[in-house]
């Protein structure tokens, strides 16, 4: 089902999400759910702490034109990263409408557990390694604006706190 994205400023998107212990049932219903909330938004990527569910699952499909290849990546880790960088315009479906230039490495190698219980391991670049890293860091509580200068921070929380305040008025 699709479930409701939440909108920072929000304290369960600033939490270090626990490590998932097995894969349940109740598991692939999230990685299910994450998907769908995912394609419907739209966007190219999902973790579980944007729907409030503190655990280290991220969903991605960074195809644009051509068959879906949707990702489930359970307790995912960066085992490498390039020292070459690379910059993309970043959105957060977390922080709607706001966009800003991220720098991060261009490719990283990532391990992960999938809904199998098997241990993957893939290099990623271009916008997948851009995605992965950023569904990776709300893992671990950080959104791409933590990269930003503290005042085009405080300007997008103050959007953000708007917007929220609007959305809970029209409700
Ligand atoms: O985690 C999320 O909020 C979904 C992000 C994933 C993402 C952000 C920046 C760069 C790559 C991936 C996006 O909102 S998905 C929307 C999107 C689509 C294409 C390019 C950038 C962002
Ligand atoms: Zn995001």
């Amino acid at each position: 089902m699709i479930r409701a994205i939440l909108i920072h400023p929000d304290p369960r998107l600033k939490k270090v999400c626990e490590p998932v212990a097995e894969i349940t049932p109740e598991l692939r219903q999230l990685a299910s759910d994450l998907l769908e909330t995912m394609y419907e938004a739209p966007g190219i990527g999902l973790a579980a702490p944007q729907v409030g569910v503190t655990k280290r699952v991220l969903v991605m499909d960074c195809i644009k034109d051509g068959p879906p290849e949707p990702m489930v990546l359970v307790n995912p880790e960066v085992v490498w990263s390039s020292e070459d960088v690379s910059v993309y315009e970043e959105g957060c479906l977390s922080i709607p409408d706001q966009y800003a230039d991220v720098k991060r490495p261009a490719e990283v190698k990532v391990r992960w557990l999938d809904l199998a219980g098997q241990e993957q391991e893939r290099q990623f670049h271009g916008i997948w390694a851009t995605c992965v890293q950023h569904e990776i860091d709300h893992l671990d509580g950080k959104l791409f604006i933590d990269y930003l200068g503290p005042l085009k921070r405080q300007m997008i929380t103050r959007k953000m706190e708007k917007l929220k305040r609007e959305r809970a008025r029209a409700d």
